[in-house]
């Protein structure tokens, strides 16, 4: 079966194309020199440490050549999503003869020269890494990491139409729990608008030392288990027992083209209407073929071809071992180079007719790096600000149903470019305006009562933080823009993902010809502070510990405090590119600070001193070290800010000769040493702000080591005193939680106190503080007797300072 539109390519071009490949790919993992083998190998000619990964790259090569075909005979625009990274000489090898390598690295020309320099520089210090790394032309998947690729190909397929995202998956990889919970990512997928899948599962049985599951259960499972997941698979196998490569050539070209024709006319049934009927079964490749395939049969008596010991280096004593040597070269001699590279070492004309042009070519796709990004028409934020008095601060509203409004205007006015991912927890997050404008996306069965599920819409949920996270990096990855939400304990369950993303994002920035990406946002709401349905195990403000150590270039993190905070740092955020946003934000009603002029200010400066919530006799905004406060109430969260403002009013109400500065801080990384991050403050202003020597008790949202962390070069360091979440927490009323970690307004009151020098030993202070601690027991003992916190905590009023 072939298609209609190009001309149609001989298997035998097909074949030369693997053979190339291949011998590129043993080339990268061994040689120095000496590369198209025009004088017997000699040991110098081997690289002195034996780096990569063999066992994958036939596998992953026979695909590149039979999509080549594919793209060349039908002009179906392709993105080949590799999930065994780990094959990297594989893919550079395909685009070196794709000719995008040499384009894009001049110095890695190709001729004989080019791939002298293509062999020695792999895996090789200075060089290039193992794996399918943003160094590698087409790559959107690192695969260092196993477990992602299905996934970021799902995101790469929405608001792409026509495009064709082949994923190879390994069936090693097929075991992780990111790779299981991908299968479904077509359930998203809406045929008419978006572009299509392709897995293709690569059981070549093993993986680095052990036999594979999916490679091993019975066939008909293994057909039930794609019909199950809502695909049609078909089974390609072969190689092994010394089959001639040809037939099996036959075989995948027929399973490439029927995938292809099946994709085309499920896109025309659905543009017909059968889409609203019922979701297609999409075809799936699933290609039986032996690891290491065309590499050393037996080595040293072991059977290493098919087996799991041809995942590395299946020759390892190459320059030692003359027989290893020898073998070494009649494995390559095996892909008859002189057929497929011409006496300067550049690839023969007979392969021509397989390399897509221009942009065609999966190596060279502009969609692989960065796609056609645009900047967003970002919503002004003033429409939708709370309404803050700054006569009579403090009215409650709940910041993230705010942000709500915004969001949806956000994808009216974006509708194609940018979308919004939850695991479940859109609305729970009080996000639900975003539905005024649009749906959650559902291929599946419709049911009448459900609400906001349709055909198509900018919202997918899946009880998966893996596959929304992932889903969201393909998109971004591909040119578009997002947002994630999640509850903040749950985020963790993506940590390793995040950090993958981030050494994305960092090595890109160092690859010149890589377009930028729009930045990974989250949103985390439901925090540790306000879990008032939830207990303990939903209490965890890690993620941020996780953030902060990734490359500074990289990361931001945001506690704004209030509703208009909120709209601003999210509007930032959706206009910065190759970062990760990190932004934490309650949807509890609590009270309101800034005017949306205020916030744009303090988002600006990152930091502020609130002067009018302190009581700081002397203080001059415009210089702010002029005068020096006898304590410094820091606050950073929406939760330790309420409580710090509360625990400065409790200060200035029993104390009014103490002065008492109150610090804002929103943007975290103001905190660090400017050497260590692009936000952070210059010595001379942040000891304007915290002075050299007064104490400073910080409230801060998350664990407070992580403050220390940030600040440990500072100054006043020495007297930095921070109460944060020290893991104590319960399902019980929001005062008790801060009561339980020492966060509460009267602890703090306390701690300053205890903390500036000689306070504690004047005259009615001991009263004092036998009255706060007499305050928060009684509140502690009041929800204990009553189920809700007592009034003098829940309905306090904030009063403006002098
Ligand atoms: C999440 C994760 N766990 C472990 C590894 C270490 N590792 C590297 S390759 C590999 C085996 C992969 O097997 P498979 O996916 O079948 O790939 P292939 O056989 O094509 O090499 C493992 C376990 C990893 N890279 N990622
Ligand atoms: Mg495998």
């Amino acid at each position: 079966m072939r298609a209609s539109g190009g001309a149609s390519v001989a298997l035998e071009t097909v074949d030369a194309w693997w053979r190339a490949a291949n011998y590129l790919s043993v080339g990268q993992i061994y040689l120095m020199r000496n590369p198209l083998l025009e004088r017997p190998l000699e040991p110098d000619d081997v690289k002195p440490r034996l780096l990569g990964h063999w066992g994958t790259s036939p596998g992953l090569n026979l695909v590149y050549a039979h999509l080549n075909r594919a793209i060349v005979e039908r002009g179906t625009p392709t993105l080949y999503v590799c999930g065994p990274g780990h094959g990297g000489p594989a893919m550079v090898a395909n685009t070196w003869l794709d000719g995008t390598y040499s384009e894009l690295f001049p110095a890695v020309s190709a001729d004989r020269a080019g791939m002298e320099r293509l062999f020695r520089q792999f895996s090789f210090p200075g060089g290039i890494p193992s794996h399918a790394a943003p160094e590698t032309p087409g790559s959107i998947n690192e695969g260092g990491e196993l477990g992602y690729s299905l996934m970021h190909a799902f995101g790469a397929a929405l608001d792409n139409p026509g495009l064709v995202v082949a994923c190879v998956v390994g069936d090693g990889e097929a075991e992780t729990g990111a790779l299981a919970t991908s299968w479904r990512g077509h359930s998203f997928l809406n045929p008419v608008t978006d572009g299509a899948v392709l897995p293709i599962l690569h059981l070549n049985g093993y993986k680095i030392a052990n036999p594979t599951l999916l490679a091993r259960i019975p066939e008909a499972e293994l057909v039930d288990f794609f019909r199950g997941n809502g695909y049609e698979p078909l089974l390609v196998t072969g190689g092994f027992d010394g089959e001639d490569p040809m037939a099996v050539h036959g075989r995948l070209a027929d399973a490439i083209d029927v995938a292809y024709e099946r994709i085309g006319s499920i896109r025309a049934d659905a543009a017909a209407g059968a889409f609203a009927e019922a979701a297609p079964r999409w075809p799936a490749i699933v290609l039986r073929t032996p690891k290491g395939w065309t590499g050393p049969g037996i080595v040293d008596g072991v059977q290493v071809e098919g087996t799991f010991r041809a995942h590395q280096v299946p020759l390892a004593g190459v320059r030692e071992n003359p027989e290893h040597l020898a073998m070494l070269e009649a494995w390559l001699r095996s892909y008859r180079p002189e057929e497929l590279f011409d006496r300067d070492g550049r690839p023969v004309a007979d392969l021509d007719p397989l390399r897509p042009q221009g942009d065609l070519r999966m190596s060279a796709t502009p969609i692989a790096n960065g796609g056609i990004v645009r900047a967003l028409d970002l919503p002004p934020t003033d429409a939708f600000a709370v309404d803050v008095d700054p006569g009579d601060r403090g009215d409650a509203a709940e910041s993230t149903r705010v942000l709500g409004g915004w969001l949806a205007e956000l994808m009216r006015r974006n509708p194609d470019d940018v979308r919004l991912f939850g695991p479940d927890e859109v609305l729970s997050n009080r996000l639900g305006a975003v539905f005024d404008v649009t749906e959650r996306v559902w291929a599946e069965a419709l049911h009448p009562l459900d609400e906001h599920l349709a055909r198509s819409g900018r919202v997918i949920e899946a009880l998966s933080e893996h596959l929304m996270q992932g889903m969201l990096e393909g998109y971004l990855l591909t040119g578009r823009h997002g947002l994630i939400t999640s509850y903040e304990a749950f985020i963790h369950i993506v940590d390793s993902m995040f950090n993958q993303h981030a050494k994305w994002l960092e090595s890109a920035s160092r690859v010149p010809w890589r377009g930028a990406v729009a930045s990974l946002n989250y949103l985390l709401s439901s925090h540790v502070w306000r879990q008032d349905h939830n207990g303990f195990s939903h209490q965890d403000p890690g993620f941020l510990n996780v953030v902060v150590n990734k490359q500074a270039d990289v990361v931001r993190v945001y506690l704004p405090p209030d509703a208009n905070t909120l709209l601003v740092v999210m509007r930032h955020a959706f206009d910065t590119w190759n970062r990760v946003n990190v932004i934490v934000a309650g949807k509890q009603p609590a009270p309101q600070w800034m005017t949306i002029a205020e916030a744009e200010a303090h988002v600006e400066q990152g930091i502020g001193i609130w002067a009018e919530a302190g009581n700081e006799p002397g203080y001059d905004a415009a210089d702010p070290g002029a005068s020096v406060p006898d304590v410094v109430l820091a606050c950073a969260g929406d939760v330790p800010t309420m409580e710090t403002v509360a625990a400065a009013l409790l200060l200035r109400d029993r104390l009014p000769d103490l002065a008492v500065r109150v610090v804002n801080v929103v943007d975290l990384m103001r905190l660090q040493d400017p050497s260590h991050h692009p936000h952070g403050l210059n010595d001379l202003a942040f000891d304007a702000i915290f002075t050299k020597h007064a104490p400073v008790i910080f409230a801060f949202h998350g664990y407070p080591s992580l403050i220390h962390q940030l600040a440990y070069r500072r100054t006043n360091h020495a007297n930095l005193h921070v109460r944060g979440f020290i893991e104590k927490g319960t399902t019980t009323t929001p005062f008790d939680m801060l009561h339980l970690n020492d966060l509460d307004r009267y602890r703090l009151a306390l701690d300053v106190l205890h903390r500036v020098p000689g306070l504690a030993g004047r005259p009615g202070v001991a009263e004092i503080a036998d009255e706060w601690h007499a305050a928060r027991a009684a509140a502690r003992d009041y929800a204990y007797e009553h189920g809700e916190d007592p009034d003098w905590v829940t309905g306090w009023e904030y009063e403006r300072g002098d």
